[in-house]
Parts: structure tokens; sequence; C-alpha cells
């Protein structure tokens, strides 16, 4: 049969959520069953993810679907959990923004020099990678980490709590720091230069590898582990225009690259911190990682806290109201990565570079909306610069589509026609990838035509009246990085 129905599941930074999806043959209907809170505690002294309470949403979410052909889950990148021999789950896994990982990009760099470690293993060396991560562990917690017969990742952790077999799915293994995009498996001389077995992670499988199956008979798929690439299977976008072709996966994150045949492994390419990660299509997603739309959440929440609550369509009333281009931050400065008063380590960035101090929220988040623009446009620079393409196109994915100023102001600086949308692209993508594991269809580009020819796709054409002024804004900000 060619219809079939699907539960994905995508656990993002501030909420998961169960996405049921039916396609009978032609078309496709969608709807979000199941809402809630994915909020990290604080365990022991760290960031974690709270497990526990998670499984029990799950069973809420497929009680709530009733009958389902398969299920799947996305998260984000790099985070992991450990199992026993009996498969329980040691400790509660540790988030990506807690403090553990300080210092050990240096520490890691006396084992094997960045520049080396990134020409196996393809990813901008960040200290929130897996292999980081699981430095300080062994560092603050030996024995914890003794004990574990098996170390997985989120997605395939829930999955293997749910009774599939434990799996690494290459898509989110790609982001640990340890995989070569060229043969898809483990970097034997990463692994061996800081003292990694092997045989701690679960069998590698590729994207779209049903793992198990529920006992109301639902096949368990590990998907594309990793949003990103389930963002990116779901980009409208035909092979043909690849070459012309950037994306921009805009949520807590913002992933900026392009689709690629084979990884860029140079060091041109590692100076200018752009990761390959393994695709669902085969394809290598090279991209830059900038902290993205973490900035205006977070700061949002600190408001807040003062007691001065905005919605995220108020905060971006007051930035459009504000002065243009005054002050500029660099979004992936450290500073802003922990979560806390955002606001202020912002003005006291541009005091420590002698530029006007954004005073007001509005203010503030103009500040950030142009720095992340010009963000962009420097990533997609190096991404010309290293690859040799010429874009003309960038594709925005994700919950960033809904944020207007954001899109015109990215055409406009970037000088590019931004396609938004789909808004949903992370579910899309996971939903494709599970009714291409199913049979019903045959290839992602198949669910990509699907997706461009149903979804709302927004265009935004890049203004020509401002343009000099973002240039002079541009060369002020590249001063700043
Ligand atoms: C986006 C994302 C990015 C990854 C970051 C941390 O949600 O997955 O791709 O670099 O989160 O894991």
């Amino acid at each position: 049969s060619n219809t079939a129905t699907v539960l994905a599941f995508d656990f993002g930074a501030s909420s998961g959520r169960a996405i049921r999806a039916v396609y009978d043959g032609q078309n496709l209907t969608y709807e979000e069953i199941h809402r809630f809170e994915n909020v990290p505690i604080e365990k022991d002294g760290h960031l974690c993810w709270d497990v526990e309470t998670l499984l029990k949403e799950i069973h809420t979410a497929i009680q709530k679907a009733g009958t389902f052909d398969s299920l799947g889950f996305d998260t984000w990148g790099v985070d992991f959990g450990l199992l026993d021999t009996d498969g329980h789950l040691l400790a509660n896994p540790v988030h990506y923004r807690d403090v553990r990982t300080n210092g050990k990009l240096e520490q890691a760099a006396a084992r094997m020099p960045a520049e080396e470690l990134y020409a196996h293993t393809g990813n901008q060396i960040m200290a929130i990678n897996t292999l980081f991560q699981l430095l300080a562990l062994r560092e603050q917690d030996p024995e914890l980490l003794q004990k574990a017969e098996q170390i997985l990742f989120m997605p395939d952790l829930f999955a293997a709590l749910l009774g599939a077999e434990p799996v690494c799915e290459r898509s989110i293994a790609s982001t640990s720091q340890m995989l070569d995009p060229r043969t898809g498996q483990w970097s034997r001389e990463v692994l061996a230069a800081y003292g990694l077995n092997a045989n701690r992670f679960a069998p590698l499988v590729a994207s779209g590898t049903v793992t198990g199956t529920l006992a109301n008979g639902a096949k368990i798929i590990a998907v594309a582990g990793h949003d990103t690439q389930c963002a990116s299977a779901a980009m409208p976008c035909a092979e043909e225009d690849a070459e012309h072709t950037a994306f921009l996966s805009c949520g807590t994150w913002s992933l900026l690259g392009t689709e690629l045949d084979a990884p860029i492994l140079t060091a041109d390419s590692c100076q200018s911190g752009l990761s390959n990660e393994l695709g669902a299509n085969g394809k290598i997603n090279y991209l830059k990682n900038i902290i993205g739309l973490w900035l205006i959440q977070e700061s949002r929440r600190e408001y807040k806290r003062r007691g001065q609550a905005y919605s995220f369509a108020e905060l971006e009333q007051q930035a459009l109201a504000a002065e243009p281009l005054r002050s500029f931050i660099d979004p992936d400065a450290p500073e802003f990565v922990a979560p806390g008063d955002l606001p202020s380590r912002i003005q006291e960035f541009c005091r420590k570079t002698g530029q006007p101090i954004p005073e007001t929220a509005g203010a503030v988040m103009r500040c950030i909306y142009e720095s992340l623009a010009l963000k962009y446009r420097y990533a997609i620079e190096q991404l010309s610069a290293v690859t040799g393409r010429a874009f003309t196109t960038l594709h925005v994915l994700g919950g960033g589509t809904k944020d207007r100023l954001l899109c015109q102001m990215t055409a406009d600086c970037c000088g590019l026609t931004v396609k938004a949308g789909p808004v949903e692209a992370t579910a899309l993508g996971n939903i494709m990838i599970q009714l291409k594991a199913l049979g019903v269809l045959d290839s992602i580009t198949q669910g990509r035509r699907l997706i461009a020819e149903t979804e709302v796709i927004k265009t935004y054409t890049p203004s020509t009246q401002n343009y000099a002024e973002w240039n002079a804004a541009y060369d002020r900000f590249k001063t700043l990085l």
C-alpha cells in the first residue's frame, strides 16, 4: 500500500512535540497531537535531560496517537546517555550547555592538534561536541564512564528505551567529532588518540533504518536523529539547483550551509569553522553553526525575569522601531552560549568594543537581529570561498521563518533571494524519512518535491535601497570577529 500514518517526535530547546501525519498516496496532512516541556533540570550540579519525565510524555503521545505505522525521534546533536549491561540508563544525560566542557578544547588539542582532528572528522571544533563531553566526563566521573556498557545518542536512546535495538544512527553520530565523514565509520585515529573504545558505541546504521517494533505493531525508525538533518531533508529545493542554493536551518541554532557530494577536510575549511555533517539523503551537509535565535529566546527569558514580559512579536516590533545599524556583537562569542542574563552580556560586549551601548529592549533586539544577518553573510562568503559556489538563493527552514524581520534583513544584508519555509521543516523531514523507510516514498527527493508543491514558501527579495549601508556595517562587523 502507498498510504501510511506516522508519528514524529521532535525534541527542541524548550519543548518536545509529537506530530501525527497521514499520507494518502498523494497528500500529506499532519497535526501536533502532543506538546510538552523539555526544560533541562539541575542534577548533581549539572544541567541535565529529564529523561524520566520525557519518557512519560512519549507514552502519553503514543496513547493519544491511536493507530500508526511507525515513529521516529529527532533531537539536537551531540548529547548522549549511558546504559548499563541490562540496558538501564545509568545517569541523567548531561545537556551540552552545561559548563563541564570548559577548558576541554585546549586539553584535547594537546593529544591531537585541532587541524588534525578536523581532517579526520570534519566537524567545526566546538566545546559542545560529544568528544569533548566524553573527555570531561572521564575526568570528572571516571567510574560512571567505566560502568557504561553502551553510549547512545539521545534519539537512539529514546528508541532503545522503547525496546528498539541500540544503534548509532549516522546523522547524529556525525555531530560527535569522532566519525569519519568519508567512510561513515568511527575514526580509529581519533578514538586511539583519546583512548576511547569503539565497542562502547552501538553499531552505526543509515538514516531511515527500522530498529524495532512497539507492542502495537508500529515500527521504530532511526530517522535522521539529528534535527538539522531532518530539516535539511525537507528543503524544498530541486537537485539541479543545489550548486546555487544555500540553506539556513533557523531555530534555536542557525545552521547555514550547502549540500555537497563529498566532504571538505582541508586546513582552509577548518579555519573557516565549517562542518561536514551526514545528511539523510547520503549527501554532505557542509555548514556553519551560528548561535541563532537562542540570543532572542534567552534575552526574552531574562526580560521576563525582570518583570518585562514581551512576546516574540512584540520584541520583533520593538527591534523594527529601533535605530538601525548602530552596534553589533559577534553572535558566536563564547560568553553568549550559557544560559543567563544575555542583555547585560550584549551591553558589555558593545562597551568593551567601543560601540554605543543598546539600552532598551528594542535596541538590544535590533543589535541581535542585525548581528545575526551579518553573521549569515559572513558564513555565506566563507562557504563560497571554500566551495567555489556562487549562491543566489537561501532556503530558510524551521521556526525562524515566522520572523519576517529576520528573513527580510537576511535577504537585504546577504543580497540573496530568501525562500522561507516550511515552518515545520524538522517534523516534515522526520515524517518523510519514515515514509521512505516504510516504502511509501521512493526518495528524499520525492519528499522534497511534495513539500515544494504543498507547503507555504514565502519569497523575500533583497532590497537594493540600503545595500550600501549594509556593506558599511559589514566592514565594521568583521572587525569584531
Ligand atoms: C540544532 C542543533 C545543531 C547542533 C546543535 C547542538 O538544534 O542540532 O545542528 O549543532 O543543535 O547540538
